[in-house]
Order: C-alpha cells, then sequence, then structure tokens
C-alpha cells in the first residue's frame, strides 16, 4: 500500500508536507463535497494545478521498483492513496486506486465518467455533463466513501496476502489507515517504509526508516538475488 510519500521524490508535494499543497489552503478545505458547492471553479483550479505539477513529474526508482514486485510474484496487488497515476505511467497494472485518480472526470449527479480535461485552459465556465450535472474530479473527497467494489476487493486480496508493505504513508487517513491493523489481525508480516514514524510503526513487523525510492529497488535487488 502507497501513499504520498511514494510520489515525494517525483516532487509532488505529500498532503502533510511543511509545503501544504496550495497557497494557504489545506486538502481539507478543498477536497471535499462541501468545498466543491461551496466554490467548484476553486476546486477545480486546485486540481488543474496539481495536474499540471503531476504531468511535469516522472515516476522514480520508488515506483518502477514497484513495477518490479509485481513482475517478480505472481499474486501481488498494489493498493495505492494516490491520485496522480504515477504507478500507472511507471507500469504498475495491478493497481486498485483507493481514492480515485486525479486525472479521471465524473459527473456529480449521473456518476458517467466523462472525457473532460482541465490542463489547458483555465475553467471559464464550470464543465457539465450532458445530464446538466457539474462535472467533478473523480477522487474520493473527505466524508465521501470509498467506492465500496474498491474497499471490498482490497480486504478480499488482503485477506490471502502473506506480506505487506505500506510505503510512504503516514497511516492518517481513514479507512485506507485501518489496513495495517487488519494486516496485523491477519497475521501478515508487515513491513512498514517512511521517513518518520507513524501510528503503526510499532506495530509492524520490519520499520524502515530511509527513503522509498532507495528502499524499494534495494529490496527489489535482494530478492532479484535471492531467485
Ligand atoms: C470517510 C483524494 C465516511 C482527494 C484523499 C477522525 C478520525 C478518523 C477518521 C476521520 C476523522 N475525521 C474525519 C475522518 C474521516 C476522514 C479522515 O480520515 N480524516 C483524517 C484527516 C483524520 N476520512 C474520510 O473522509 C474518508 N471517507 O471517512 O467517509 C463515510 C463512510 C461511509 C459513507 C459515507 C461517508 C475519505 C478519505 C479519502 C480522502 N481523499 N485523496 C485528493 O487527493 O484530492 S486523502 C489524501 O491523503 C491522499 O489520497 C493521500 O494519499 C492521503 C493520505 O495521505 P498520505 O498518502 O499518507 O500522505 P501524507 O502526506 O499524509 O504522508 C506522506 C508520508 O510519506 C509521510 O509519512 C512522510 O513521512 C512519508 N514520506 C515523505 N517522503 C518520503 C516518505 N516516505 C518514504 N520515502 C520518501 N521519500
Ligand atoms: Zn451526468
Amino acid at each position: 500500500m502507497t501513499g504520498a510519500g511514494v510520489s515525494a521524490e517525483s516532487g509532488i508535494p505529500t498532503f502533510r508536507g511543511t509545503d501544504g499543497l496550495w497557497k494557504n489552503y489545506s486538502v481539507q478545505d478543498l477536497a471535499t463535497p462541501h468545498a466543491f458547492k461551496r466554490d467548484p471553479g476553486l476546486v477545480w483550479d486546485w486540481y488543474r494545478w496539481r495536474q499540471n505539477i503531476i504531468l511535469k513529474a516522472q515516476p522514480n526508482p520508488a515506483h518502477y521498483a514497484i513495477v518490479e514486485l509485481e513482475r517478480m510474484f505472481e499474486r501481488f496487488l498494489l493498493l495505492t492513496q494516490n491520485v496522480d497515476n504515477l504507478h500507472y505511467r511507471a507500469g504498475s497494472r495491478k493497481v486498485l486506486e483507493i481514492h480515485g485518480n486525479i486525472f479521471r472526470v465524473r459527473c456529480s449527479e449521473c456518476g458517467k465518467e466523462n472525457p473532460f480535461t482541465c490542463i489547458d485552459e483555465s475553467i471559464h465556465e464550470l464543465p457539465r455533463c450532458d445530464c446538466g450535472g457539474l462535472l467533478r474530479p473523480d477522487v474520493v473527497w473527505f466524508g465521501e466513501a470509498i467506492p465500496s467494489r474498491v474497499w471490498a476487493e482490497s480486504l478480499d486480496y488482503l485477506n490471502t496476502a502473506q506480506v505487506a508493505v505500506f510505503c510512504g504513508t503516514s497511516g492518517v487517513v481513514w479507512p485506507a489507515a485501518a489496513i495495517p491493523g487488519l494486516a496485523k489481525e491477519l497475521r501478515i508480516r508487515t513491513i512498514e517504509i517512511n521517513l518518520e514514524p507513524t501510528p503503526f510503526s510499532r506495530t509492524v513487523d520490519v520499520s524502515i526508516m530511509t527513503r522509498a525510492g532507495e528502499t524499494l529497488p534495494r529490496i527489489v535487488n535482494a530478492l532479484s538475488a535471492a531467485e
């Protein structure tokens, strides 16, 4: 399972990092249905700003090491909290995006996916679906439930896993933050890779406090040598 820390070395600001995300707004001010209702243009500006940063960024060695792990293990699943699509750009395919994808757009009324992209021009008039509903980024906002199919698939997979690696997540956003504890209860071997201690550092079997971009490739090299 990955969090914003895996994309940090690609230059994508993390959510709880010092640089925050945008001007003096916090994620909780903008990534909510309430914020979108109150000022959809501001929320679209924020997502366009983030999309532009992400499109200028490249996947980093952490992303590519995770692609290698997917190739090495027949049974492998990547749960990502990241909405930046960098895992997909690096080559990951067995991925569940539990918080959605910043480049996908759907209608806030009928839910239909929409090919709208906001990259080049600023949002003069708000993008609408042919049903008249406002289009929105297809991400899970605070206060919104994770899509039930994605959550059910995540837990089903966890029930059969032998090893779980938690990389670059502060473990404060629920319900994703519940997964390390669930893994522990299921007696799964748990490994954490982070730059700082997290709420589950004391309960994981192995906690490695180094950069994801350095540690994941070392794990892949060690596994390849052992093959
Ligand atoms: C829900 C998409 C209910 C949007 C995101 C009080 C207690 C418990 C829960 C709550 C509470 N108050 C409110 C809640 C609920 C809330 C929540 O958990 N709030 C938190 C802040 C307390 N959760 C929700 O609202 C969820 N929904 O509960 O709905 C419900 C249920 C049923 C029916 C209806 C409603 C929805 C949560 C999803 C929110 N959406 N993203 C967008 O991105 O625009 S969350 C957002 O935060 C991102 O997805 C991000 O991934 C995620 C988590 O953050 P992290 O990935 O962990 O990133 P962070 O910056 O925090 O940490 C980075 C880590 O990386 C750090 O530890 C750092 O040390 C490390 N790092 C940095 N560099 C490196 C590194 N590690 C390794 N190498 C490096 N180089
Ligand atoms: Zn619609």
